[in-house]
């Protein structure tokens, strides 16, 4: 990128420093990415990526003051700001040191005024991307198409109750395809933000849902018929910008899924500011999905938990990424999936360095939640203690149980023989203790 405008001026390349002070945040004191754990280089468990939207795209508007973010990239027409904005990305992901970003097709290129215009927009920044992708060896984690902010998705998208709308969204993924297969992407993402209703008197949700599945069986096709490699992924959140909104929580997508005969063509990009959201605890959805073996990619941010809404925080919780990191290695890693950092500085960090701040601190959070995943897998206490909890399955009844050849009369047989069980207490203060050791 030489001779090209510096926009991180006085910013080097992100250094590793373990034994940096307190006050030194311009470093990494945990993130290592060539030092190698359980087998796997921490890049490769981690396989970080920065999200355009929030980082590049973002003013720090919101519904009640206006921008106070002012980006060197925002200067000149759209496609002009377009291409700076580009150019800045790279030079942060570069020096940053991460391999991945991920991005809507409309904060990438413009909005045209027809669908052609748009898609030229999006032909021309594309290929910008592509040159500096292959200038930086920074590759695409995902893409996915922003069928919620222009006005004609106000009632939806494949939801849409008007088929004209949902033909809109439907010609926007077949670019959105293209445009993944130009530049690589590993994974393509949709996230259904008005895909839900606000009123049930004028919803009919059986159709809905119905159209929602034919609009993704069209996405699979196209996918292979382009000869596209990437997985596929949705995203639950269960509320803002709509109400009930389809893809409620990991649970519901996964019941949509296996319903509608998707299951094997999809699998899920877990957000955990969502599931607070959804009313569950931090890593509950992470821990559904890899238990049903659909987790596929996440998301990672955090709300606020003296908010009710999407705050899309940085993750500076080491409790919590210890728990996610903890489903991850256990799963065996999120490849071709990674950690995306769907997260913005607050309006009032105003300066460009909190950018960086934000992604290091955050990037060094996961690596000790890394850490402490690995030496809690290694160490086994946990897990032994969870598989002697269970060790009645292993055996006798139980393990009839386990099989699926167990029926009621036997159940009855067994009571009858045995009597009333032992009671026997679950531990949770000592599992929570032990825990607690490792962070
Ligand atoms: C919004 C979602 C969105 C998706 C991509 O809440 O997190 O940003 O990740 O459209
Ligand atoms: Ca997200
Ligand atoms: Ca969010």
């Amino acid at each position: 990128m030489a001779a090209q405008e510096e926009f991180f001026t006085g910013i080097p390349k992100i250094p590793y420093v373990p034994s940096a002070g307190p006050g030194d945040v311009m470093c990494f004191k945990h993130y290592h990415a060539e030092e190698v754990l359980m087998g796997r280089k921490m890049e490769d468990w981690l396989r970080f990526s920065v999200c355009y939207w929030h980082s590049f795209c973002g003013t720090g508007a919101d519904p009640f003051g206006s921008p106070t973010l002012h980006r060197p990239w925002n200067e000149g027409t759209p496609m002009e700001s377009a291409k700076k904005r580009l150019r800045a990305a790279f030079e942060f992901f570069t020096k940053l040191g991460v391999k991945y970003y991920t991005f809507h097709d409309r904060d990438m290129a413009p909005e045209g005024s027809t669908l052609e215009e748009s898609n030229r927009n999006l032909d021309e920044i594309t290929d910008l991307a592509l040159q500096l992708q292959s200038q930086t060896g920074i590759k695409v984690l995902w893409v996915t198409c922003n069928l919620f902010a222009h006005q004609r998705y106000m009632n939806g998208a494949a939801t849409n109750p008007d088929s004209h709308v949902l033909a809109y969204a439907g010609a926007q993924v077949k670019k959105g395809l293209d445009i993944a297969k130009k530049l690589g992407a590993e994974n393509f993402v949709f996230w259904g933000g008005r895909e839900g209703f606000l009123s049930i008197h004028n919803t009919d949700v059986a159709a809905e849902l119905k159209h929602m599945a034919n609009f993704f069986k069209m996405a699979v096709k196209y996918k292979e018929k382009i000869g596209l490699k990437c997985q596929f992924l949705i995203e639950p959140k269960p509320k803002e910008p709509c109400k009930h909104q389809y893809d409620y929580d990991a649970m519901s997508v996964i019941g949509f899924l296996k319903h509608y005969g998707l299951e094997s063509h999809f699998k899920l990009n877990i957000e955990p500011n969502h599931t607070t959201l959804a009313g569950h605890s931090y890593e509950h959805d992470i821990v559904m999905a890899s238990a049903l073996g659909m987790l596929g990619s996440v998301d990672s941010n955090t709300g606020s938990p003296d908010l009710g809404w999407d705050t899309d925080q940085f993750p500076m919780d080491i409790k919590n990424t210890t728990m996610v990191m903890k489903t991850i290695v256990q799963q065996g890693g999120l490849q071709p999936g990674g950690l995306n950092f769907d997260a913005k500085v607050r309006r009032e960090s105003t300066d460009l360095e909190d950018l960086f701040i934000a992604h290091i601190g955050a990037m060094d959070t996961f690596a000790r939640g890394l850490r402490n995943a690995v030496r809690i897998i290694e160490d086994g206490l946990i897990a032994g203690m969870v598989k002697e909890r269970y060790s009645s399955f292993s055996h006798g009844i139980g393990q009839k149980v386990e099989d699926g050849s167990a029926t009621l009369e036997e159940m009855e047989a067994f009571i009858k023989q045995n009597g009333e069980p032992k009671v026997t207490s679950g531990k949770q203060e000592k599992y929570e203790s032990i825990f607690n050791h490792y962070i």
